[in-house]
């Protein structure tokens, strides 16, 4: 019997990272006069580091290993940060970014047979509420995991440990969502049933493990409680 639904964000709930994750990062690039450009491609490398601020890391250390790094790389790099969450959240409140099909639905309906919700998120927390205030309902998940609150972000299993330890639950009795190998193991790692709805930058990944792998949630027939049944029995 499924008793909570754990939903992974960017990516599973909306396309967040193309035209909503990458463009702040950008913006934020510009408004602090570096030259840095991510595009589409170069992105989808840099979406194998979960986490924004390790993932400006990664690139400094990747693409810009002689440049003169300030003092307190850390710091500046959680500044820079800042300022992309801030950017971030300018474009989601543009509506651009819609929610993928079938989210809404599924959503609804689990609400509707007493499924409880839950949230685990590599994103910064703002940018999670953020997103749930424009195109759902923050209140309907009793936990929201995000960001900081774990020191080990995805693939690494800490975010959903410390939502089902909010919601009193064990791995057995919920499911997952995501939407990537890094979300997949991450999930996977304290045992949960994962669904895998796949989008453009992780339709090629590898999903051993997961339960059923789809497009979308948008099948009609995908209902709350077929979707359990498939993925729990
Ligand atoms: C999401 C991420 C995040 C976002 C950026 O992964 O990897 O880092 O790209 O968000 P998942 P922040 O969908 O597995 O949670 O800049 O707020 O970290
Ligand atoms: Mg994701």
């Amino acid at each position: 019997h499924l008793k909570a639904i754990i939903f992974d964000v960017d990516g599973t709930l909306a396309e967040t990272e193309r035209d909503g994750h990458r463009l702040a990062f950008n913006q934020t690039f510009a408004e602090a006069g570096l030259d840095w450009d991510w595009s589409i491609e170069l992105y989808g490398e840099l979406l194998r580091v979960s986490g924004g601020k390790e993932r400006i890391d990664y690139y400094i250390k990747r693409y810009h290993p002689n440049g003169q790094p300030p003092n307190n790389l850390d710091e500046w790099i959680a500044k820079l940060h800042q300022a992309k969450t801030r950017h971030y959240r300018e474009l989601l409140a543009k509506g651009d970014i819609p929610l993928r099909p079938g989210v809404k639905r599924l959503i609804t309906e689990a609400l509707g047979e007493g499924v409880r919700l839950a949230i685990a998120t590599t994103s910064a927390f703002p940018n999670a509420i953020a997103l749930l205030e424009e195109t759902l309902n923050p209140h309907w998940f009793e936990v929201i995991a995000a960001g900081d609150i774990v020191p080990h972000k995805k693939p690494a299993p800490d975010i959903y440990n410390y939502a089902l330890e909010k919601l009193g639950l064990t791995a057995s009795d919920c499911l997952a969502i995501e939407d990537s190998r890094q979300g997949l193991l991450a999930a996977r790692g304290v045992g949960l049933t994962t669904i895998i709805t796949v989008n453009n930058y992780t339709k090629n990944e590898d999903f051993e493990g997961a339960a059923l792998v789809i497009n979308h949630l948008g099948e009609p027939d995908l209902s709350c409680e077929a979707i359990a049944s498939t993925a729990l029995n």
